[in-house]
């Protein structure tokens, strides 16, 4: 396939217009969607959370690479971030034919250290497709259920730059174009396109187009916050988290349960970070079973604290 270019817009272009560009190229980059200062004030949020993230030890999630989860408990500006009218209608209107609602599918901040290597191209909704591993199998997903999920859009995803993203510090690569491609494509390098946006610009893709983060060849970290939206109905029909929470399921057959949600489906869906001490991120689930947390509250200014 011939290279297309990264489409760059201002982040109040109205949705529809973007819809047609993600139809088109499954990206594109709202150029200063969030001011310096607010970026600062995300950073003081989350920063205590990052420098204690511990490095993914994975191919896929990276070994010089740290992720942060839990930023709907852990920072009042992720909050505000989540439900930002420009994104919330852009999700609106761009996964319209799929769904009438939508939800919160990751809160991430995926912080790149020098060193990294290149991460696998995939396609985000292969979260719902069993990627195999390892990584280079042929095909990288179950073809049963991958097929299913062609011409289904299962998601809309943010990547809002904490720091300049350029194509030496690990800028997303990404393909603008390939969301119709089918899953065992081989893309040729040309076919890449690095994100390179600088900070409080925010890349937008949907989980059909391939990508994946580059490599750091500098000397200094790349820091992405990724908020990304999926359709309401992924989900339980009954909510087993409430209907048999925790302080309960803990106390029950391990296959039960695994079968309440308890328990990861391969390759990543139902992992958790607990708010609170820093440093716990992406857990198993069966984490909240084994290790009943201290209860978190929030304090006067939105940030979470143990209840003493
Ligand atoms: O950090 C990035 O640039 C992309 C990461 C990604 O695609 C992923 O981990 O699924």
């Amino acid at each position: 396939m011939s290279r297309r270019e990264l489409q760059i817009r201002p982040a109040d272009t109205p949705s529809e217009e973007l819809t047609k560009i993600l139809e088109r190229d499954g990206c594109v980059v709202l150029k200063d969607f969030a001011s310096k200062a607010e970026i600062e004030a995300i950073q003081s949020d989350l920063r205590p959370f990052i420098d204690t993230s511990s490095q993914a030890r994975s191919d896929f999630s990276g070994l010089k690479t740290t992720r942060t989860g839990a930023l709907m408990a852990r920072s009042p500006r992720c909050r505000e971030l989540a439900i930002d009218p420009r994104i919330l209608s852009l999700v609106e209107t761009f996964l319209a034919p799929y769904a009438n609602t939508f939800q919160l599918h990751v809160t991430q901040v995926i912080r790149v250290l020098p060193g990294e290597k290149v991460q696998m191209p995939h396609r985000d909704r292969w979260a719902w497709s069993q990627l195999q591993d390892p990584s280079d199998l042929d095909p990288p997903v179950n073809s049963v259920i991958a097929p299913l999920l062609t011409g289904v859009e299962t998601q809309l995803n943010t990547m809002l730059a904490l720091t300049d993203f350029t194509k030496e510090n690990g800028a997303t690569r990404i393909v603008p174009g390939s969301s119709h491609l089918p899953d065992s494509a081989k893309l040729p390098e040309e076919a890449y396109v690095s994100a390179e946006m600088t900070t409080g610009s925010m890349l937008v893709f949907t989980g059909s187009v391939f990508h994946g983060a580059g490599a750091n060849m500098s000397e200094r970290e790349r820091i992405g916050l990724n908020i990304d939206y999926s359709l309401g109905w992924l989900r339980q029909e009954d909510n087993q988290y409430l209907s048999c929470p925790p302080e309960i399921a803990k106390d029950l057959d391990p296959k039960l349960q695994a079968l309440l949600g308890y328990a990861v489906a391969e390759p990543s869906l139902g992992y958790f970070t607990p708010p609170l001490p820093a440093g716990e991120d992406l857990s198993s689930p069966q984490r909240a079973l084994q290790q009943p947390s201290t209860p978190v509250r929030l304090d006067a200014d939105g940030r979470p604290e143990f209840v003493e």
